[in-house]
């Protein structure tokens, strides 16, 4: 079935499209078409698309009205969504002639898709795994929203100094207005904090909340369009704005500061995402961006539930809401304080509706990133909610002692209150309770999430409450977008409208015979030498910066973290350039040339991270320009990672690296685009890299290091008898010592990041770094079969079938939300 945007009214044809383009160029612009220049080009192609977007979100939304069914709901503090005009496109099936129209009007379409600023506002995988869903949600017209935060500043800008240090400038991403969203100046809720909670004294169990900080949260739609069908889905994020403009007394008395105190801090609440991810911290504007957000949210949700004119008790018959990590947790209080306090319902019955309403996904298992709240931050900014998180508290240990008598311990791991000073309240264990479900991201973590951090909650409430859903990305953006030649030969090949091998990922299968056909083979690679090509052009646009083409392509992209290694990469690239360096000329010639690329942000405190960033810099300051091997090793550290970029990144890469130290990285989603694009993947035995292996064959991965069993062991060994590293990894000695020595300059600067492998190696460099460097041979000595490694990378690409979000998302709906498809009626 091929749904043609045109039965709907939309401008389908070039000359409609080119005629919107005007008007919005003369109206909604108020400019000249004959002086425009790419940023207006870009402006009114935006105008025109979301004209086209918006015929659709209003019968998707009108037909969700009609035929009331339950929904879903995606609680998520971040969406990386990047780019929307090209996607928007696409999935409207109109790229083609938005192309021409706007080559017509004297534009290239590659110029006015490079002006849109990318919407960030999300740290990592976590949010760019939102926006692929809300994109498969839409596209299996299913009945989701998401709800978020319109923050005014996304995740920070990152510029490199000349020394190597990573520098934070704000991203002020909505200063040339942004055409994709609706401000529903309409739509808003006030949000309370701070003030008093009084318990009444009827035995209800009800409080009165009353005083402190009122705020309104007002709505903007951002319209998420599915691929090949009219439904468009609707992301609402919410904006904080005072109650009252101003504080009048304090203004007539002169004192203009105290009068805008107030507004100024609420508008604070949404002004900007916190860039940090995998920690937990303890930041009162954060603790409010959670509560405004959840808050907002629910008090739209139930309005919404409460227009079917339903008993409140049917709630979770009608509504379903996901909760991204721990970070919406607060909902769960909140729902109780809503249906206890205002609808004047029991605790049981409201706890009944509670945990029928939530679901809970963990992204994470380390320790430092599961979230705690101060018990004396939530008793100040939210008091009734504290009291009520005391109660389930209550509630919920007299259940678990009469389980298992007199087991002290188990009582105070499992309480949702740590004792300490101050005592915190434990995220995870509360999503977790008040949750019908919860799952983990990839097989090893949900496997190690019910074994290590809620077992004790496996066997209190029984295995069957704890699932996995292994993680999924949109093969729309992340194959037909980013590598359109690579969509159209799987197309040509397969015989298939790329309709229908995009909504069923699984048809790749049917490249699998063609990894044995020469011809196509030679298509295939010429495709991935064009993407080199690409990549090589943009960093010299944008770097100034010649990168060869005739290498291989080796690039690990993601934040900068310890558990990611990228230390063991950066060692493990001055291993081969010391190397390189004790080669005679004519063993050097033998060798495989080798461009290897890093890109990703360091969370602005993190000292260790931002160390690795400047060794980068550093290394590639000096490898870049030695004679005796820039023509065999060359390395880049790309400023400023984003969504963008990695669409150009992901399709040129012939190898990428996703190397976590054994159990740390939840599931990774990189990995499924890179091979998605035929990149082979280097890697760990850890998170989705070892599904990915299942479907690919191990032959088509390179994997190196301890498996996840050991690690724990491995750790004890480090502290309890420790090895000096001359003995236990002399090659991994060498390098630090060259680092050391200040063969990358700086001398002492790299000791606190040379020390964390030296001492404690908490993340098993010295382990992993013999291993690791053998694969890293083993992957050249396959790269210089070209043949063969063609043969790889087409297998990769075609079993790549489950790893759509699509397949991820219809888990959920079956599953976990019980949600349905509804399809807008067919245009007659
Ligand atoms: O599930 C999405 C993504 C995984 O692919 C990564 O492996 C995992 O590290 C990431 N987790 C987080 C947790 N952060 N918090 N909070 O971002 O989730």
């Amino acid at each position: 079935k091929v749904w043609r945007a045109g039965t709907r009214g939309l401008d389908t044809d070039v000359p409609s499209i080119t005629k919107t383009f005007v008007n919005h160029v003369q109206t909604s612009l108020a400019r000249q078409a004959y002086n425009l220049d790419n940023l207006g080009a870009y402006q009114a192609a935006a105008l025109s698309v979301r004209d086209n977007l918006l015929v659709n979100w209003n019968e998707t939304q009108m037909n969700y009205t009609r035929k009331a069914p339950k929904r879903a709901y995606y609680l998520s503090l971040e969406f990386l969504m990047g780019r929307t005009l090209d996607n928007a496109m696409l999935n409207l099936g109109l790229k083609d002639k938005y192309v021409e129209g706007v080559k017509k009007l004297g534009f290239s379409i590659e110029d006015i898709l490079e002006q849109e600023r990318d919407a960030a506002l999300g740290n990592g995988g976590l949010g760019r795994l939102a926006a692929c869903y809300l994109d498969s949600s839409a596209s299996q017209e299913l009945p989701v929203w998401g709800y978020g935060l319109r923050y005014k500043y996304g995740i920070f800008q990152q510029l490199i100094s000349p020394e190597g240090n990573q520098l934070e400038a704000p991203d002020p991403w909505l200063d040339n207005q942004n055409p994709w969203e609706l401000p529903r100046l309409d739509v808003s809720y006030e949000v309370r904090f701070y003030g008093s909670a009084d318990r009444l004294n009827d035995g209800s169990g009800r409080s009165n909340w009353h005083g402190g900080q009122e705020v309104l949260a007002v709505a903007y739609d951002v319209m998420i369009p599915g691929y090949n069908t009219p439904t468009t889905n609707n992301l609402r994020l919410w904006e904080s704005k005072p109650k009252r403009g101003f504080d009048l007394n304090s203004f007539n008395a002169g004192d203009y500061e105290h009068a805008v105190e107030s507004s100024n801090s609420a508008a604070a609440i949404t002004s900007v995402l916190y860039p940090n991810d995998h920690t937990s911290f303890g930041k009162e504007l954060r603790l409010k961006q959670q509560y405004f957000w959840t808050a907002a949210s629910l008090q739209d949700i139930i309005r919404r539930f409460k227009n079917l004119g339903k008993p409140i008790t049917e709630f979770p018959d009608y509504a379903a809401i996901q909760l991204n990590d721990t970070h919406p947790t607060l909902a769960i209080p909140e729902l109780m304080r809503v249906l206890i306090d205002d609808e004047d319902l029991d605790w049981g019955t409201a706890w009944q509706i509670v945990t029928n309403t939530f679901f809970y996904t963990n992204h994470t298992v380390l320790p430092e990133a599961l979230e705690k709240w101060p018990v004396p931050l939530i008793e100040h900014v939210l008091p009734r909610h504290m009291q009520i998180i005391y109660d389930i508290n209550l509630f919920f240990l007299q259940a678990v002692e009469k389980k298992f008598p007199d087991d002290r311990d188990r009582l105070s791991r499992m309480s949702l209150i740590e004792e300490g000073q101050p005592k915190q309240v434990r995220m995870a264990h509360l999503a977790c309770i008040g949750s019908r479900k919860v799952n983990g991201v990839a097989e090893l973590h949900s496997d190690l999430v019910q074994t290590t951090i809620l077992k004790d909650f496996v066997e209190f409430e029984g295995v069957s409450k704890f699932g996995n859903v292994t993680n999924g990305i949109t093969p729309r953006r992340w194959l037909d977008q980013c590598n359109p030649e690579l969509s159209a030969l799987i197309s040509k090949t397969l015989k298939l409208d790329k309709n229908v091998w995009l909504k069923d990922l699984t048809k790749l299968e049917g490249l699998l015979p063609f990894a044995e056909d020469k011809k196509f083979r030679t298509e295939w690679a010429a495709i991935k030498q064009r993407n080199k090509e690409r990549l090589a052009h943009h960093v010299q646009t944008t770097l100034g910066l010649t990168v060869r083409t005739d290498a291989m392509y080796d690039v690990q992209i993601k934040r900068l973290h310890e558990y990611k290694r990228q230390t063991l990469n950066i060692l493990g690239v001055i291993h081969r350039y010391l190397t390189l360096k004790a080669m005679t000329t004519a063993e050097r010639a033998k060798t495989n040339r080798r461009v290897v690329f890093f890109a990703g942000k360091a969370a602005p405190a993190y000292y260790i991270a931002k160390l690795t960033i400047r060794l980068i810099v550093n290394v590639a300051r000096v490898i870049n320009a030695d004679p005796d091997t820039k023509d065999f090793l060359q390395l880049y550290f790309l400023p400023d990672y984003s969504v963008s970029l990695a669409e150009v990144l992901i399709p040129a890469s012939d190898i990428s690296q996703h190397i976590s130290t054994a159990g740390t990285e939840a599931s990774g989603t990189s990995n499924m685009k890179f091979c998605l694009n035929g990149g082979l993947l280097l890697g760990t035995v850890d998170g989705a890299n070892i599904e990915i292996a299942e479907e690919v064959g191990e032959s088509n991965v390179f994997f190196f290091g301890h498996l996840t069993p050991a690690v724990e062991d491995l750790r004890h060994q480090h502290l309890y008898h420790p090895v000096p590293i001359e003995e236990k990894c002399p090659a991994l000695a060498n390098v630090l010592n060259e680092v050391s020595k200040g063969l990358f300059g700086d001398g002492g600067v790299y000791e606190p990041l040379l020390n964390t492998v030296r001492h404690g190696d908490y993340y098993l460099l010295t382990d992993d770094f013999d291993s690791y460097i053998a694969a890293l041979a083993m992957v050249d000595e396959a790269y210089l079969d070209t043949e063969e490694w063609i043969k790889k990378s087409i297998r990769t690409t075609a079993k790549m079938g489950k790893f759509s979000s699509d397949r991820a998302i219809l888990e959920y709906a079956e599953s976990y939300w019980n949600i349905e498809a509804i399809p807008v009626a067919a245009a007659k």
